[in-house]
């Protein structure tokens, strides 16, 4: 008989932490045991999961102990405090806050790009930033067959990726606003409903924002090659799920769309759907609750002989977080000598 796994769910009762739960029963994740854990406010929650409920219960240095594996989504102070405990105790975490990403010791994988990377984990290993990931997997294939030079990427981020508080924002702003009464912020430093913010998280000290550097030093650290030259623009957009990009590259060596569309259509993880005749491209409606990247919009950059531009969409909360993160455990449980235990964190 093939083993199954105790697993924990840190975060779960999050947008992201219910999002793990739905991707354990959709995949078909061999476990014995799924544990839910949260902080002390959301302890005795019941969670909709594989087809009955089960209780949220109180995350302490204890919990990780007879579990497996874990997947965090707690954000980055909980992701500090408990993923070396758990690492210590033999479980290993799969990360999918911003804390550990750049840390040396810590693998930062996407499954269709740098898989390879797991081998060298100590317990710890990070999931790259929403953004990041569905940008990189279809970024892959032309990288590796023509090299990419330079990346200049604008995102148009779904509310989701904040969490549950957020996504009640916009909702909750769209009705006051059809209803003539006041708007009321608390998530977002200015009203989300019918607007756009070019700010997603702070500001660091060259003018860009935390979230467009993650983009940058992720990417450098996943494609494991500090030559690419990057820069990004985040904004975030009254959209409920799924993030949306215009990433234009300057390849290497050239390469014709038709060509880039071939392969990314052969790339695991990509799905193309690129026919402007019959106004056919990815859109942030159809990629929520999907698990693919979608590619669109290809085409020769005309401003530069070695371009291309495309429009990528991905359902943030799965392939750039749950989907991924899930990935990640079923190549640890495949290879037995990734599940071991004998690493010190
Ligand atoms: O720091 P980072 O990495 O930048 O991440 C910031 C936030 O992004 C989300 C996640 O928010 C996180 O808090 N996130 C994380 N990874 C992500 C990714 N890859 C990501 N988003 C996109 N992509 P979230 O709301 O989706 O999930 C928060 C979950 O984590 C639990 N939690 C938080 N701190 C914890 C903790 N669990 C244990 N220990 C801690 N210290 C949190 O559980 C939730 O499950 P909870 O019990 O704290 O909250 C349950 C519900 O309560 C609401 N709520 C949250 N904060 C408050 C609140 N209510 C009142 N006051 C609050 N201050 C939430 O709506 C939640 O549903
Ligand atoms: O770094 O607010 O993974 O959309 C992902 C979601 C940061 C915030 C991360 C958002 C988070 C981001």
């Amino acid at each position: 008989m093939s083993r199954e796994y105790k697993v924990g769910v840190l975060g779960a009762s999050g947008a992201v932490g219910r999002e793990v739960l739905n991707c354990l029963e959709d995949r078909g994740f061999p476990y014995s045991q799924v544990k839910a854990l949260a902080s002390a406010r959301s302890a005795g929650t019941k969670l909709e999961f594989a087809g009955g409920e089960i209780t949220v219960e109180e995350v302490t240095p204890d919990s990780f102990k007879d579990l497996d594996l874990a997947i965090f989504s707690a954000g980055a102070a909980a992701s500090r405090e408990y993923a070396p405990m758990a690492a210590k105790s033999g479980c290993p975490v799969v990360d999918n806050s911003s804390c550990w990403r750049m840390d040396e010791r810590v693998p930062l994988v996407v499954p269709e790009v740098n898989a390879r990377v797991l081998a060298q984990h100590k317990g710890i290993i990070a999931n790259p930033n929403c953004s990041t990931i569905q940008m990189l997997v279809a970024l892959k294939p032309i990288y590796d067959a023509v090299g990419i030079k330079r990346i200049v990427v604008s995102t148009y981020q779904a509310v989701s990726g904040t969490g549950q508080k957020a996504i009640e924002e916009l909702a909750e702003q769209t009705r006051q606003i059809f209803n003539c009464r006041d708007i009321v912020r608390e998530v977002y430093p200015h009203r989300i409903a019918f607007n756009c913010l070019p700010q997603i998280d702070s500001f660091t000290d060259n003018g860009y924002t935390k979230e467009e550097m993650k983009m940058v030093n992720e990417t450098l650290k996943i494609f494991g090659d500090d030559s690419i030259r990057i820069s990004a623009t985040c904004v975030r957009v009254p959209v409920f799920y799924g993030h949306s990009e215009a990433i234009w590259i300057e390849t290497a060596r050239h390469i014709e769309p038709g060509a880039a569309r071939e392969l990314m259509s052969r790339s695991p993880g990509i799905l193309v759907v690129d026919e402007p005749e019959n106004l056919k491209y990815p859109m942030a409606i159809d990629a929520a609750g999907r698990d693919e990247v979608f590619v669109g919009r290809v085409r020769a950059d005309i401003s530069t002989d070695n371009g291309l531009t495309m429009w990528v969409v991905s359902d943030n909360l799965r392939k750039g977080a749950a989907t991924n993160a899930v990935e990640i455990a079923e190549l640890l449980i495949r290879d037995p000598e990734l599940l071991k235990t004998n690493w010190t964190w």
